[in-house]
Order: C-alpha cells, then structure tokens, then sequence
C-alpha cells in the first residue's frame, strides 16, 4: 500500500467519523498501528443493526495475528477468518443489543508487537430501517457528476473540500490520480464535482425532479477515461476530484432539505484495475481469473433459455466486461458478504434513499438475489433498480422479484429498467410513414405486453440515459419531437427517469464522437462559460442554439418544467391505470395505421387523457370513440397552459404536439 492510499483511508475514516457521534482523529492512530493495520473495512458501523458485521482487516502477515476487541460490554470477536493471503483476516463481530455506541479497539498481537486500531460505532438514526424509497411518484434526474458542475472551475487540483471538519487541511488535497483534466478530450476528467451538483440542486428541484440518480462517485484509479467512475477503485472513498466521504453525505442532506432522494448507483460486477486489492487480493478467485482473458457474451438469456449451455452461462456471468474492469466473484463467500454491508454501510452513512445496479445480469444471479434480500432485510422499504438491458420483455420480465419463473429463480430485484419501451418511444417519434406495427403503435405494443410483468409500479421507464445516443440528435433536434418524448415520460406508468439535458435537448457535442461526446458539460457548470443554461436568464438569452460546444432548445426546458412539476401533485398519473387505444383512422374504405397514440390514466375519481399526435397534420379529436370510458364532451384542464378545455368531436390537436387534460369522473 502507498503512502498515498495510507492517508486516503485514514482520511476517509475522519471523515465517516466526524461530524455526529463519537469522534476519532486519525492523526492519532500511532504510526505503529498503521504499520500493522493498513485497512479496516466497513469503516465504522452502528449499534443496532441486522447485517452481521464482518470486518475486511488488511496489513502485512496479519493473517498469523491475534485480533481481539476491546472497549466496552457487548463487542467482541465471535469468529475470525484467514483469507488465503496472509496480509487479510475477516473478523466476525459479536455486538448485542446492549453495546453501546462508542470508540472500540481492534487489538492486533500480543506482547511488544500488540497495537490498537480505534474502530467506532455510532447509534443508528431513529427510523432508519424504515426509510422510503422512490416510487412512481418520483421523477429520477440522471446526472453524470464530472459533466454536471464543478464548483472549482474545473481544476481538480484545487476541489471545494480538501478540511477536515475541525478545519485542518487532509494530506491528500492533490490526488495522486493518474487521469487529469481535458475539457476538449471527450473521454478526460472535465472537473465536474459534488460541490457542482451541491450548488445547482434548486435546478433539479424546480424542474420537478424528486430524485437524483447520480452515476458512481466512488474512486476510480484508472490512467484512461475513469471520469464516468465504473471502474471502482475503492469501494468505500468518493474521488478526491469529486469531493470526499463527508462531502457526499452533505450532498445527501441538502438534497433531502429541496424534497430530491438521492439513489447511488452500484457496480457489484466488476471493479478497475487499478482497484487496491488487485496486486494481493484475499483470495485467488475474489474475482474471475480467466486465462487466455474471457469478455463476457452480453447474452442475458443463458440463465433461463431451457436449451442453454454452461459455457455459455459460464461466460455470461464470469466474462469481464472490458479488460480494464476485473470481474467479481460474488459465488465467493466473503466477496459477497464484502457487497452485502457496503451497500448497507453507504445506505446508513450517507442517508441514501435507493440503489440502481449496474450490469445487473452480468453479476451471478443466485448471489446477486441474496444481496437484494439483505440489503431489504435491513431495509425493508428500499428501492432497487437494476440495469437489465434487453429489449426481450420476457427476459426484463424474469428479472423482477416476484416473476413466476418456472425454474424456481425469484431476483428479489424490486424494479427493473423498460428497455423495451425506451426503444420503442425513439423509434416511434422518427418514423413518418408507418406500416401496421410502425410508428406509435410500437408503443401501444410494449404496453400491451404488460401482462408479462409481475409489478407495473416497479418499472423505471426512460428515453435516454447516459449510455444512448443524445435524445436531441436521434430525434433530428426537432423540440416538437422532444417535447413528445416527454409528454410520453410523464404519463405512461412506471417511474419515470430524465437523462440530464435533454430537458433542453443537449447534443453530441460537434465534431466528436465517442460515448465522452454525448456526456457533454452542462452549459454553466463551469466558471467561464459562455452561456449559463442553469438560470432563466442565461436560457432566454440562448433561445434554441447550436454551438460550437453544445445545442440546446431553451424553451424544451419550460414545457418539460411544466410537466412534470404537474406530474408530481396528480397521484392518478401514480398509480392510475392505463386504458390505451391503437393508433387507426379510416381513409375510404381502408383502415389504416394513423401515427397516433391515446390513452387514460385513471381512477374511480379522476382520469386524465393523452393524446400524441406524432403526424405532420392537424388530427380532430373522435371523441365519440372513447365511449367505453367516457360519453358526451368533457370539460377539464390543459396540464401544460392550465387552461379548461373541451373534450369533444373535433376538437384540433396540432401536428407533432400531444394533448394531456386532466379530468374529474
Ligand atoms: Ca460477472
Ligand atoms: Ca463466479
């Protein structure tokens, strides 16, 4: 272990320390102690808890060496662990219900050699088992914090934290990380930070966002495009050039304080290679050791296709994911339970209201649905979304806890991503001339094969998130086919979930392509920058502009703003049903596919009616076709102007424009 990473952990550790609860200053642990014990994970924990706590403790031949605890009644060692490396030990810790929350030691050999490694646990906070999750009344705002803000003016050498709370400087305010700030290298470090997202949460709000999905902000060490942080490198410390521990759970409060949940995405499947347990990890097999080096298939079926081989299973669940991102082996005991009270420990930590898990099927899935079971065991009311990208519902389908899967698997997943209908919406809103399964009906379709899905309140539904195509240049940056999209995300069922932008239809940026180019920098997230789309002003002043370094349809942001903060106070629209209606018109004597879509959201008291008109024409309203749930002209409310509005028989939808009233039954 470098000196580097020595301080970064005993840094960490302050900072998980400070600020409530007993306090621990790791300028006193003795020199002596961290010679002997270089890591301690989780780094602290609480009294009452449900996880069993198994701590990782690491240090140069401390397996051959007697641990023991001491501090107070109720803490003990109840069993300890040799790893196949000689430099861990897993320690099982007894704490019972009358342990009370206080400054423990680990002591670590006897005699001359004996040191004590101060461990600390804290009272958990009153209803923490019971905190909620995000649910269909949510919007979830995906942000990528490297390109969202950066409260430092982009040099990451000089971010917003760098103090302890008592004011003294860390040792390691200049990060000895490898991969540095280019704002014109699309795949650089940009310098975004958590002080960036911090400074513009009343944005988020004020758009009617009740949630933030933030990709991983853990470290990443790689030397090469580590900016979007999915090749951990320390599973328990935020990167330096994001901010620190303290700072995340402070972004966590103030999201609190402006009504925004806060869900942190976890990479369970693999870890970076420049990870600090890569050179000496416990076990051999910790992670997936393949030679000649294996990728995994990104074939998802392998787990229920009745005709499916082992080496293909095999290689589904214990290929790595690119050869930077070591896999993990969560059939490894200890592996496992190392992913079980991290996810625990951040959720306790940090205040956190959800989780979204990346790369969901390429992890084992019988270990995978015992980490959901224990993170809800502690949890009961926590939301989990995992990425199932596959475009099969049936398949999307079998992921989500509950599904009567005929070969007995239950995910214990509570929600899974609508993949399916994400496609569908974007190839919608770009067909012009449709055929009988074109157009809108592609939509129509998905929903229809909702009988397949164990849970309609569950599914995360998205046009874009931060591994697509920029919605604004799949859509031919046309606002009008945007403002479709949205209308469609604030309607359908399921949760819906807005990629950061396109609520002012962001663009790759000109000249580039690559996945870096579509991330592009929030406009006004940096000291300097030409516009400040952030404000009402720095948009008025852009209007619809494509620049150099960006393209952005400021008034896209004000019907989205509209939407969805209607969204947000109209629970029919969350939990309502859904009666859908095809998309046909009579021409002559033929019946043929119209680029339409209509739908109810309703309940026994309210209904509100959507109609996309994704043509290039005026479509007047059959009313009259709609008799099954509705008869004779109804008068309600335009969501969008707040205007009253009369249902009825040849009532004009403009073209390209969708018609959302809400309504009392
Ligand atoms: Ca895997
Ligand atoms: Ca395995």
């Amino acid at each position: 272990m470098n000196t580097v990473m020595k301080s970064l952990a005993a840094t960490a550790m302050a900072a998980a320390l400070s600020g409530c609860g007993p306090s621990f200053d790791p300028e006193k642990v003795a020199d002596a102690t961290r010679e002997q014990v270089t890591r301690v994970e989780p780094l602290s924990w609480w009294t009452g808890m449900k996880t069993p706590l198994q701590l990782m403790v690491q240090g140069d031949g401390i397996g051959g060496k007697e641990i023991r605890i001491e501090g107070g009644k109720g803490v003990s060692v109840r069993a300890a662990h040799k790893a196949a490396s000689p430099d861990y030990q897993f320690v099982d810790v007894e704490i019972t219900a009358d342990a009370r929350p206080g400054t423990y030691y680990l002591v670590v050999g006897q005699g001359a050699d004996e040191v004590k490694y101060p461990y600390v646990l804290r009272e958990r906070e009153k209803g923490s088992a019971d905190r909620a999750s995000f649910t269909t009344a949510d919007l979830v705002y995906l942000i990528m914090p490297d390109r969202f803000a950066s409260a430092s003016g982009g040099d990451d050498r000089a971010w917003a934290g760098g103090a302890y709370d008592d004011g003294s400087a860390v040792p390691w305010a200049v990060p000895e990380t490898p991969d540095e700030v280019d704002r014109e290298d699309p795949v650089a470090r940009h310098g975004g930070d958590i002080q960036g997202i911090i400074d513009h949460l009343d944005y988020i709000a004020d758009l009617g966002a009740t949630a933030i999905w933030s990709t991983p902000m853990l470290l990443d060490n790689q030397p090469h495009e580590s900016y979007h942080g999915y090749a951990c490198g320390d599973y328990y410390h935020i990167d330096p050039r994001f901010g620190d521990n303290a700072l995340y759970r402070k972004f966590v409060d103030e999201a609190h304080a402006k009504g925004l949940k806060v869900i942190m995405d976890i990479v369970t499947n693999h870890c970076g290679t420049a990870h600090w347990w890569m050179d000496n990890p416990p076990f051999p097999d910790w992670y997936h050791v393949t030679e000649p080096y294996m990728q995994m298939n990104a074939v998802f079926s392998v787990y229920m296709d009745p005709h499916a081989s082992v080496k293909d299973r095999d290689r589904q669940q214990s290929g790595w994911f690119v050869p930077s991102m070591p896999d993990m082996n969560l059939d490894n005991p200890y592996v496992l339970r190392y992913f079980q009270q991290w996810a625990v420990w951040w959720i306790e930590y940090a205040g956190l209201d959800g989780l979204r898990v990346d790369t969901y099927p390429y992890n084992e899935p019988e270990p995978m649905s015992e980490w959901c079971q224990a993170v809800r065991r502690e949890y009961p009311k926590m939301n989990i979304v995992g990425e199932c990208w596959d475009m099969n519902i049936p398949q999307v389908a079998y992921w989500q806890s509950g599904h009567p899967n005929r070969n007995g698997f239950d995910s214990h997943l509570p929600c899974i991503m609508d993949f399916p209908l994400q496609q569908a919406i974007l190839r919608a809103l770009t067909e012009d001339e449709v055929w009988w399964d074109e157009g809108m009906t592609r939509v129509y379709t998905v929903l229809a094969q909702d009988f397949a899905y164990h849970d309609l309140d569950n599914i995360m539904i998205f046009f874009a998130n931060h591994d697509h195509d920029r919605t604004g240049d799949v859509l031919r940056h046309d606002p009008a086919r945007m403002r479709l999209a949205m209308a469609l995300l604030a309607t359908l069922r399921g949760i819906p979930q807005l990629y950061y932008g396109d609520e002012m239809m962001f663009c790759e940026r000109p000249g580039m392509h690559h996945d870096g180019s579509k991330r592009i920098d929030f406009p006004g997230g940096w000291a300097g920058d030409a516009v400040n789309l952030f404000t009402g002003e720095g948009r008025a002043a852009a209007g619809y502009t494509r620049d150099a370094d960006y393209t952005a349809a400021a008034g896209l942001h004000d019907y989205a703003r509209a939407l969805f903060r209607w969204r947000k106070g109209c629970p029919v629209i969350h939990h309502g049903k859904t009666l859908h209606f095809l998309s046909r018109k009579n021409v002559k004597d033929r019946n043929i596919t119209d680029n339409t879509y209509s739908y109810f959201r309703y309940d026994d008291r309210d209904a509100v009616f959507v109609y996309i008109n994704n043509t290039d024409e005026v479509r007047e309203l059959d009313w009259s076709h709609y008799d099954e749930f509705v008869t004779g002209p109804v008068t309600g409310r335009d969501v969008i102007s707040g205007e009253p509005v009369t249902l009825q028989d040849g009532l004009p939808v403009d073209p390209r424009t969708a018609l959302i009233v809400e309504f009392k039954r």
